[in-house]
């Protein structure tokens, strides 16, 4: 059966014009710096984030992991959002990896880091303390809805990172994502930022791979950091070509999955039983509750829709989350409102 799959962007397929592009790249060995293809896509990372330079990471977590290992120092500390992708879902790996310590700070409604809240966490000197170092923004903030921070907002923890001495990395999985729906070039969005981790496998459709942009000197140490973790690639411009695609096209169509989702949210509030959050959708992630009356469990229903051919994410018993990307068309989104339909009345 073909499935509609809601389940993340992350599973978007490689579209025939990247296949016939990954068949064809020049490649060489990167450990060598010889790639061609690799070379070109992070001149185009940098130079689209107005970074000196960048660097092609397996994936979104080795791109944050190295941000921060670069950043800190073994028994320092970062703020981190108690709902960031880095905080609960990368394996702990600042700590078991880095000797970091994460210092979570309440993510709010909107994703935000509230700035009275990052000030207080900025350890003073004192020989009891750990060192605080780097403060990190995930933008757009997946478990708060896929909600956007603004440029304004990114100015002022910029700001308050630069009064303290502190760096600024921001966990930019879906930042094209977030400059699409804020409306914004994405420079602009990322310019407060020392460093920027962004997915070319996610929305931006590649099968594989992930940017670290930042200062030359950032990212010189962060390509030692990667060897060092085993992330040196070899002839990889067959992907990096995916890659380019993915920057140079995809880039430019997100706002058609964001409008996708809002269709998707519309449709799912006429359900009953479906009770969409007031908000959703920011960009391309519609978050929804079962209400109160329905007695099957979210994962119980996810099995029944997959029977239907609609794969979607049960985020625990009674929560879901579906996101619309590349391959997810009008007929899918009707396909899918129907069978939320069918299997809850
Ligand atoms: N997110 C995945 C899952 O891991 C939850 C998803 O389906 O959304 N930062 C953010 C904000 C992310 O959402 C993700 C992946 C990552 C980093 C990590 O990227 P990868 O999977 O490439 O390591």
């Amino acid at each position: 059966m073909e499935y509609i799959d809601l389940r993340s962007d992350t599973v978007t397929q490689p579209t025939p014009e990247m296949r016939e592009a990954m068949a064809e790249a020049d490649v060489g060995d990167d450990v060598y710096r010889d790639d061609p293809t690799v070379n070109r896509l992070e001149e185009l990372a940098a130079e689209m984030l107005g970074k000196e330079s960048a660097l092609f990471v397996p994936s979104g977590t080795m791109g944050n992991l190295l941000a921060l290992l670069v950043h800190c120092q073994r028994g320092d500390e970062v703020i981190v959002g108690n709902q960031s992708h880095i905080y609960l879902n990368e394996a702990g790996g600042m700590a078991a990896l880095g000797g970091i310590q994460p210092c979570p700070v309440q993510n709010q409604h909107d994703g935000t880091l509230a700035l009275d809240d990052i000030l207080a966490s900025i350890r003073t000197e004192d020989v009891h303390h750990p060192i605080t170092h780097l403060i990190c923004l995930e933008n757009t903030q997946n478990i708060c809805g896929g909600v956007p921070l603004t440029p304004a907002y990114t100015r002022q923890v910029g700001e308050v990172a630069r009064r303290n001495q502190l760096a600024l990395h921001i966990d930019g999985a879906r930042i094209f994502n977030a400059a699409a729906a804020v409306d914004v070039p994405v420079k602009e969005l990322v310019e407060p930022a020392d460093s920027v981790m962004f997915c070319l496998s996610k929305g931006l459709v590649a099968p594989i791979g992930s940017m670290l942009v930042g200062s030359a000197p950032f990212i010189r140490r962060a390509r030692h950091l990667r060897k060092m973790l085993g992330g040196g690639m070899r002839q990889v411009g067959v992907v990096a070509a995916a890659g380019i695609i993915s920057l140079e096209k995809m880039t430019k169509r997100l706002g058609d999955d964001h409008l996708r989702a809002r269709k998707l949210a519309d449709g799912l509030r006429q359900i009953k039983g479906l009770v969409v959050d007031s908000d959703s959708p920011y960009t391309n992630m519609v978050y929804l509750n079962l209400s109160e009356r329905v007695p099957l469990t979210a994962q119980q229903i996810s099995q029944k829709m997959k029977e239907r051919g609609v794969l979607v994410d049960a985020e625990n018993g009674r929560r879901f989350r579906l996101v619309t990307h590349y391959w997810i068309e009008d007929a899918g989104v009707e396909k899918t409102v129907a069978a939320f339909n069918e299997v809850l009345n």
